[in-house]
């Protein structure tokens, strides 16, 4: 773990500069009177996004491939034992996340299995607080962890009927018939979903660890085929060096793994290699026989062999807290963690990177823009005042008329700022309506109203089709609308730039096109598991409508997540235009006001002139530490994350605004 460790810490160590460098910036703006209130929502919404930023990694396998023991050897070795309960047979039987959420004191949250009788998945119930029972966890001992991490593997005996009503089980199923026993009782998870919540080091630094339950009943938890897993940023899929790759450990990969969307962050292990070792072989020879393996498990998964890591969780774990290095090179567990490195941590950095950097960029552009704007006017006035030195009091008179002349005529783009907004509202109305829960609420009470009267199969998928089509075109329509509303923002830049010579930041890229990904994904994932099968029994129709809630839930996520960009997205839209307008008029009143004085003699030339100087000497300077505060955001997002060098910026030299506060 160490290098996992030292890698995640200097990752935090950097999220935290970054966010120190985008505090100061909005800090400096708010002081120096430069923070609107759209652009401070952004900066806002970019530092919450990095004070919760996570890393989610999820293993995922059929049971018994050694993923809870992976786990345990990878991130706890140093408790000196098994945290995680790990044995032969089913042992982890509800998903389980391990976070750390600082609100909260050392406990396991967990939802009862009787939920599932009920409509709603497990997020809709994490916005339930009531539905968890939770359990103190005491960190202080590790047998007191051990035995409150035994929840996981908690089982329950229940009636084939009440099996059967959550969903748990299916008698089209040879293998589950097996498992009633003599009393017509099946054994079941006790708990639904499991969220640990301790503080570990790598924990505490925004890590999220997965474990999942084998499944080889597919579909019994659609959230992890929709929702847990695709959003992780790593997927281990593990498998046993003992069993090879079976049908059942394929259906996960495909049904799990493969729905998932993207593969560059899939990682296969194959475990249990200290099955292979044998004192009557030479090392070259078992070493061969490891190579065979990954070959052929590179070539199932169709899955490069570099990604393939052969691996002992069981001797690593040992090695570890045995603290025997010869055993740790063996089990080969080091390799595995290298590439966790690799793969999660630069792909994290770079994402959280280029989020955060845009949103400063673009705040800085709109406040330079209107510094600029502020700067140029200034120089003007000076043009316009210095000329008038030494001339007689008509040539003051006729300025004065032609500057209130001006400022009359500028109300002309005021009203069509005023105008331009009027519009706006009315098309991101329209753009907002498809996405609204209402919506998306006709369509899912339509399609459950058909699934409900179907009697036959394809009526029944059909309903289902449906959805997502009616989705998709939900999604094509606001998306039309954004447009409408992209070229109309976009005409009215150009009558600023053709009439005044203004130059505005063209609208941030946005589309929707995220979001109809993730539907199609949900789509995918629903085609997959039921799409081949042409008649379906009432049980499998269950199972469906069991999907279709999680499927339900997915959509309501998805288009809250699209209603709300957009939103963000359409705020942004003419800010940077209206406070250049507001700026000017400003600053056209103030120099019709200003002339006017001259005239009265309530001022002198000189005076006005030394006070605009002023005035334009601030104005350059905070152009300049705007551009120089702006530039240590992207210094410090691009550098590699490292430890910062401490104080190093608090110089005596360093101007103040730069200085880091402690
Ligand atoms: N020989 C050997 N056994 C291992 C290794 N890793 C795990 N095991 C054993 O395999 C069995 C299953 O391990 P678990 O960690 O419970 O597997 P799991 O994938 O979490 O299984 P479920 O929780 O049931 O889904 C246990 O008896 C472990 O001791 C390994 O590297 N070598
Ligand atoms: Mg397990």
């Amino acid at each position: 773990m160490a290098q996992l460790a030292t890698s995640f810490q200097e990752y935090g160590a950097w999220r935290d500069s970054l966010a120190g460098a985008i505090g100061q910036l909005r800090r400096w703006l708010e002081q120096s009177q430069l923070l609107e209130a759209d652009a401070a929502r952004r900066l806002d919404v970019a530092l919450d996004r990095l004070g919760e930023d996570k890393l989610v990694i999820a293993f995922v396998a059929e049971f018994s491939r050694g993923k809870s023991e992976l786990i345990n050897a990878i991130f706890f070795a140093d408790y000196g034992r098994r945290i995680l309960p790990s044995s032969a047979g089913r042992t982890t039987m509800c998903p389980t996340e391990l976070m750390y959420d600082e609100s909260l004191p050392p406990c396991i949250r967990a939802l009862p299995i009787e939920t599932r009788a009920r409509l709603g998945t497990t997020t809709d119930f994490k916005k339930a607080s009531a539905e968890w029972r939770v359990f103190p966890v005491n960190t202080s001992s590790p047998d007191g962890m051990l035995h409150a991490f035994r929840l996981v593997a908690e089982t329950v005996r229940v009636s084939v009927d009440e099996a059967r009503m959550y969903g748990l089980f299916d008698p089209d199923d040879p293998d589950q018939a097996l498992a009633i026993d003599k009393h017509g009782m099946v054994e079941i998870s006790r708990w639904r979903h499991a969220v640990i919540n301790f503080p570990h080091p790598l924990l505490k630094q925004g890590l999220v660890i997965l474990d999942t339950p084998g499944l080889n009943a597919i579909g019994t938890e659609p959230e992890l085929t929709l929702s847990l897993v695709p959003s992780a940023h790593a997927v281990l899929f593990v498998l046993a060096a003992d069993t090879g790759v079976t049908k059942s450990d394929l259906d996960v990969w495909r049904h799990i793994v493969g729905d998932s969307g993207n593969a560059h962050n899939h990682i296969a292990v194959l475990n249990k290699i200290d099955g292979l070792w044998d004192a009557l072989k030479s090392e070259e020879e078992v070493d061969a026989e490891v190579q065979r393996q990954v070959a052929s498990v590179s070539r199932t998964l169709d899955l490069a062999p570099e990604r393939v890591f052969p691996v002992s969780a069981q001797k690593g774990l040992v090695a570890k807290v045995t603290d025997d290095t010869r055993l740790l090179q063996l089990s080969r567990l080091p390799a595995l963690e290298g590439a966790l490195v690799d793969l999660l941590v630069p792909a994290k950095q770079r994402i959280v990177r280029d989020q955060a950097i845009a949103v400063v960029e673009r705040v800085n552009a709109e406040v330079r823009q209107a510094l600029a704007a502020r700067e140029r006017n200034l120089i003007e006035q000076l043009y316009e005042l210095r000329a008038l030195q030494g001339k007689n009091q008509s040539s003051i008179e006729r300025m004065l008329i032609r500057a209130q002349g001006e400022q009359r005529e500028f109300e002309d783009n005021v009203r069509k700022i005023v105008a331009a907004r009027v519009v706006l509202s009315k098309l991101s109305e329209q753009a907002y309506e498809p996405l609204r829960l209402e919506s998306l609420r006709g369509r899912v009470l339509e399609a459950r109203e058909r699934m409900r009267r179907s009697r036959l199969t394809p009526q029944f998928l059909s309903a289902v089709k449906d959805y997502f089509a009616q989705l998709r075109e939900l999604l094509r329509a606001s998306s039309a609308k954004l447009l409408e509303i992209e070229q109309m923002v976009l005409g009215v830049q150009r009558r600023f730039a053709e009439d005044l010579g203004w130059s505005t930041p063209p609208p941030m890229p946005f589309s929707l096109d995220t979001y109809m990904a993730e539907l199609e994904r949900a789509e995918a994932a629903y085609r997959n598991h039921f799409g081949a099968l042409a008649v379906l029994t009432r049980d499998k129709w269950s199972l469906i409508e069991r999907f279709f809630d999680t499927v339900v839930s997915k959509s309501r996520e998805v288009f809250a997540a699209a209603e709300r960009d957009a939103e963000a997205w359409v705020r942004s839209l003419l800010p940077p235009l209206e406070v250049q307008v507001r700026e000017q008029r400003a600053q056209l009143k103030k120099r019709a006001e200003s002339v006017a004085r001259i005239r009265d003699a309530q001022e002198s030339l000189d005076e006005r002139i030394g006070q605009l100087e002023e005035a334009l000497e601030d104005v350059q300077s905070k152009l300049e530490e705007l551009k120089q505060l702006g530039g240590r955001a992207r210094q410090i997002a691009d550098r590699e994350p490292a430890p910062m060098p401490a104080r190093a910026a608090n110089d005596a030299e360093t101007p103040a605004y730069l200085r880091v506060e402690i």
